[in-house]
């Protein structure tokens, strides 16, 4: 496998494991606070981020390359409000994307269009992402600190089908 292709793969193992963490300390947050509709929806996310790190993990190894397995940064562990918290969601997914699209690239540059394809995958998960935590974050501001709202707010996306695919699913 192409040295610099397998150094950006396993360089976005990386971003994908620290996603899922992210997003596991966000559901553990927000569980604690009794946002259990939250919560189930950042779990969700959580192991749907891991199946996008396992997917990478394969793709190296059956191509001939070693997937390393990385160590991965403490995420935060309080978050100030339910929108800091889907604020914090869509940085970071803009931070993915931003680490796709340059995977993108250079699969472009080292003519490697077996991976160009494979990442196609992760190009439209990006935009779904986005959208879906764009959309949640319109609500919540919507919302502002009104209980009743958040209340809602919270049991709407338990039961809502604006949840992720579960990651089996993907
Ligand atoms: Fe892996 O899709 Fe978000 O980060």
């Amino acid at each position: 496998m192409n040295t610099r292709i397998e150094a950006a793969l396993n360089d976005q193992i990386r971003k994908e494991a620290s996603s899922s963490q992210f997003y596991l300390s966000m559901a553990s947050w927000a569980e604690g606070k009794g946002f259990n509709g939250t919560a189930k929806f950042l779990y969700q996310h959580s192991d749907e981020e891991r199946f996008h790190m396992l997917k990478l993990v394969k793709f190296i190894n059956e191509r001939g390359g070693k997937a390393d397995i990385p160590a991965i940064e403490k995420p935060p562990v309080s978050f100030e409000s339910l929108e800091k918290v889907f604020e914090s969601l869509l940085a970071h997914e803009m931070d993915v994307t931003a680490s796709i699209n340059n995977l993108v690239d250079i699969c472009l540059q080292e003519k490697d269009y077996t991976t160009h394809n494979f990442v196609q995958w992760y190009v439209s998960e990006q935009l779904e992402e986005e959208a879906l935590a764009r959309t949640i974050l319109d609500k919540l501001r919507m919302i502002g600190s009104d209980k009743g709202g958040l209340y809602l707010f919270d049991r709407d996306l338990e039961n809502s089908a604006i949840a992720p695919d579960a990651a089996t699913q993907n």
